[in-house]
């Protein structure tokens, strides 16, 4: 986008805290300027209030094709297990023109909601028979369309998955397309790459799938052969998985991870549900963002981060709509908070200080470590992309409300509905709550959705 355009906001949340009076100047898609305490120019585009557009740090966007279809009881009972083999059937049907349209899905409903950049969790590499594309990124080049199409920020994590369990297992028939060695992963993720661009501020990085699907050898590897972009994994999601951890290595899993590998603030840990305080002490000191998949983790029935050590250990953390079950920011900020209420029957869990405000702590600390996990700045700041969310101040449960009682009221009570516009890299994708291009969207992931149930 050429030409400058300026943006006037009554009060917008900056990095160093809530400005009044907020002037941005739009260039080239980049925030040129920001200037506070200004009047607005009579051509400035005029709203009330602003806030960071919010990363949305793990996705695996296909799954959104099947939210509602597994919450049926089976025969036995259901786990995330049994979740899983529900979801390896929907995944056998999936080419890339179904993935482009699912995601384009995804990525609409991400951005109406205040999710301004997506970092995809990718393993779904090869056709339906488990070969791989003769363009080997191929799936990856539909994640890629799915962002152009609907503006949405793109951090590609090209997903290396090898073993269906600890010890290097053999993978198993559900899981041919998400299967690659050191040698064909490294070529993944040249090809990875090359989709890529055409995005503007694309990021990749890598991502081994869990310490289920790599051997030890394997991950050592990675790290040496990923690019310099972000790093994440999924652990201790289940109970299930650190029983097998244990009886594999004799550790529990983030602390396998701790002693063998050099985490840092590169890496992402995905969920990190089941830690010792041992486990949660350390990873915060390690300056990784935490996964935290609130609506994900409770539709699985995952369990629950210890929040509270954590956070007291200035542990980082970010969040992410995982399964796309529900794609909402403010609810699973909202149900981030929540769920640490009902586990520790306490309130006001995520901020740290007195007086301090539950929707700023989690906003705020989903914005940083949500950027940081997805490879950019993050944030509103001078020099970088503008992506940014105005929410209505005319809006019955914003009413009379001031900066963080702005976050808490749209968080705990207004929700979506209190979303006006959503700028993504300078360009407005939503207006009035809705992305410009949903129509169209929507029809084809109708057809698709018809064409795989
Ligand atoms: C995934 N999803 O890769 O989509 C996983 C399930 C697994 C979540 N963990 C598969 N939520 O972990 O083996
Ligand atoms: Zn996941």
């Amino acid at each position: 986008m050429t030409g400058t355009r300026h943006l006037h906001f009554a009060e917008a949340l900056l990095p160093e805290g809530w400005a009044g009076n907020v002037r941005i100047t739009v260039r080239d898609g980049l925030c040129a300027a920001i200037e506070t305490e200004v009047a607005p120019a009579p051509q400035d585009e005029r709203h009330g209030l602003a806030i960071p557009g919010l990363p949305n740090l793990h996705s695996h966007a296909f799954q959104r094709g099947m939210a509602g279809l597994a919450e049926r009881r089976g025969p036995s009972s259901d786990s995330f297990w049994t979740w899983r083999e529900i979801m390896y059937r929907f995944v056998d049907r999936i080419g890339p023109a179904e993935l482009q349209a699912i995601a384009a899905l995804a990525y609409v409903e991400m951005l109406e909601t205040g999710f301004t950049r997506v970092g995809e969790f990718h393993y779904l590499h090869h056709d339906l028979d488990g070969r791989p594309y003769d363009d080997p990124a191929e799936m990856a080049a539909a994640l890629a369309a799915a962002a152009h199409e609907t503006g949405i920020g793109l951090t590609l994590l090209p997903v290396f998955y090898a073993h269906a369990g600890f010890g290097g297992d053999e993978p198993g028939a559900g899981q041919r397309r998400f299967i690659c060695d050191i040698d064909r992963f490294a070529l993944l993720l040249q090809s990875s790459g090359r989709a890529l661009a055409d995005l503007p501020d694309a990021v990749l990085g890598a991502a081994p799938h869990s310490l289920r699907a790599v051997t030890p050898e394997e991950l050592a590897t990675l790290q040496q052969i990923a690019p310099a972009g972000p790093f994440h994994i999924h652990i201790a999601e289940q109970e299930r998985e650190v029983a097998d951890c244990l009886a594999w290595s004799g550790a529990r899993p983030v602390a396998w991870l701790l002693d063998h590998a050099a985490v840092d603030g590169r890496w992402c840990l995905v969920h990190a549900t089941h830690m010792q305080e041992s486990e949660t002490l350390r990873l915060a000191q390690t300056g990784a963002v935490a996964g935290l998949c609130p609506i994900t983790e409770a539709n699985l029935g995952d369990g629950l981060f210890n929040a509270p050590a954590y956070l007291a250990a200035g542990g980082r953390f970010g969040i992410g709509s995982d399964s796309n079950v529900l794609i909402d920011a403010s609810e699973e900020l909202r149900l981030l908070e929540y769920g640490q209420r009902l586990g520790h029957r306490g309130r006001n869990i995520f901020p740290q200080a007195a007086g301090a405000s539950a929707g700023h702590a989690l906003f705020d600390g989903a914005v940083r470590g949500g950027a940081q996990a997805l490879g950019v700045p993050g944030g509103l700041r001078v020099g970088e992309a503008l992506d940014v969310v105005s929410l209505r101040p005319d809006h019955p449960s914003l009413a009379g409300k001031f900066r963080d009682a702005v976050l808490d009221s749209w968080i705990f009570a207004a929700g979506r509905t209190a979303l006006d516009g959503v700028w993504r890299r300078g360009q407005k994708v939503v207006v009035n709550g809705r992305h410009v291009a949903r129509e169209g969207v929507e029809m084809r992931y109708r057809r698709a959705l018809q064409s795989l149930l």
